[in-house]
């Protein structure tokens, strides 16, 4: 690949801006709206999940990264250096998605039933600086007290007390970052609890997560600080016959306590698109969050990249106006790859897929639908796809000093050179 000088990008954008402008498109308002998205990216793709608690703990919940990639981030210091390269490659200013586990706990042993906002401070003034907004994670995993696969629906009350506690603990923890940083924090409930085989009370169990979630949330944090939301998941691995917080339960459940719902796109049947249920959840939930990953057969967390089914849930957040009651979040591990390549692909691709939703002539595509055309819907579908999309793109890049093209390549070599290699 050769790089675009920019003389040569600002040509091609002129000519596909004109072309945009005559299917009533305005290119410029597309731009400004997408930069005004800001996606909340995900700390642990650099350090494979692990946090920072050095307990010699290995990933559990069912979670499995692959891979060993040189130079993944072995501290708090190394993965905002490594988070600050991310930032830079991508247009827009964005978020940063935290699990309770990256605290910094300065070597002293804190359990997850102590953690505080000290263990946050570090977090919070380095966001401050670099303009970041936070979200919040409890971990449900990657712990003794999770080892048999059961935590706030465990059947040992102590067992659940305990992650009770966490919640409690990141809730509040939430609201600090949300405090200070004027955005509220959105804090995701996400457990592994499941059955690896068959179980006989599929009951018990729900009605044992239900209890401990309304023992979390009894206290309440206002909503410019804290939301609160909670992620599904069809089946984990050795949790592959139950979980126990299901897609039906966590509905319910965010319905009837007005929660947002998280839908993770890898965290369903692999024929069954999360696009879809973006217009059913939200007559229903106050707000919605997503985790975008790519499920490939049994794993729900590859890169993503630009598919069909990311376009498609761009394409519902832009049609249906769902974008200010949507929070987007990533959510992928690989560790087989440069990490912060992996991290810049990933949101790079999910700018793209909405930046082509924003660019779509949305009016005139409804327009044959409700005239019951659907010979010309479906043929302005497929010529939308052929649109000088990638010159609006190359130009989002280079008037904001970000690399595109061969450039991009050329500065996480550098990177990986410079710093991975050497760790
Ligand atoms: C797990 C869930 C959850 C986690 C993160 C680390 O399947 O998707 O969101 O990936 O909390
Ligand atoms: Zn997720």
């Amino acid at each position: 690949m050769t790089e675009p000088n920019s003389e040569k990008i600002e040509l091609a954008f002129r000519l596909a801006r004109e072309r945009y402008a005559e299917l009533g498109e305005n290119v410029d308002q597309a731009i400004q709206q997408l930069l005004s998205i800001s996606i909340s990216v995900h700390c642990w793709q650099g350090d494979d999940v692990r946090g920072f608690e050095n307990s010699g703990q290995s990933l559990g919940g069912g979670l499995a990264v692959s891979g060993n990639y040189p130079g993944k981030a072995r501290s708090a210091d190394e993965l905002r250096q490594d988070l600050e390269k991310v930032y830079s490659l991508v247009p827009g200013r964005h978020r940063l998605n935290l699990h309770a586990m990256y605290g910094e706990l300065r070597g002293k042993k804190v359990d997850r039933d102590e953690i505080d906002i000290e263990h946050f401070e570090n977090w919070i003034s380095w966001a401050q600086a670099n303009g970041l907004g936070l979200d919040f994670n409890p971990t449900f995993f990657s712990h003794p007290r999770a080892d048999d696969g059961f935590t706030l629906s465990h059947v040992d009350s102590s067992i659940r007390q305990f992650w009770i506690e966490h919640g409690i603990r990141c809730r509040k923890i939430g609201a600090a970052m949300g405090a200070a940083l004027g955005s509220p924090c959105i804090t995701n409930f996400w457990t592994p609890d499941g059955f690896k085989d068959t179980p006989v009370d599929r009951k018990a169990p729900r009605e044992r997560l239900l209890a401990s979630l309304d023992e979390i949330f009894r206290v309440p944090h206002p909503s410019e600080f804290n939301l609160d939301s909670l992620e599904s998941k069809l089946f984990g691995i050795g949790s592959e016959s139950y979980t126990t917080g299901s897609h039906e339960f966590y509905l319910g459940y965010a319905i009837t306590r007005q929660k947002m719902l998280c839908l993770d796109s890898g965290h369903f049947h692999p024929t069954e698109s999360i696009a879809d249920k973006i217009s059913s959840v939200l007559q229903f939930v106050p707000r919605l969050l997503l985790h975008v990953s790519r499920g490939v057969r049994w794993d729900s967390d590859h890169v993503v990249t630009w598919t069909d089914d990311l376009q498609s849930i761009a394409q519902e957040l832009v049609r249906g106006g769902f974008l200010d009651r949507t929070s987007i979040g990533l959510d992928y591990f690989d560790a087989s790859i440069n990490r912060i390549a992996a991290w810049v692909i990933g949101i790079r691709s999910l700018q793209k897929a909405l930046l082509c939703a924003l660019l779509e002539p949305t009016p005139h595509l409804r327009q044959t639908e409700q005239l019951g055309d659907f010979t010309a819907r479906l043929a302005i579908q497929e010529e939308v796809k052929s649109l000088p999309f990638g010159a609006i793109w190359d130009h989002v890049c280079d008037s904001r000093n970000v690399p595109t093209g061969s450039a991009l390549l050329d500065t996480l070599k550098s990177y990986d050179a410079d710093i991975l290699q050497r760790r």
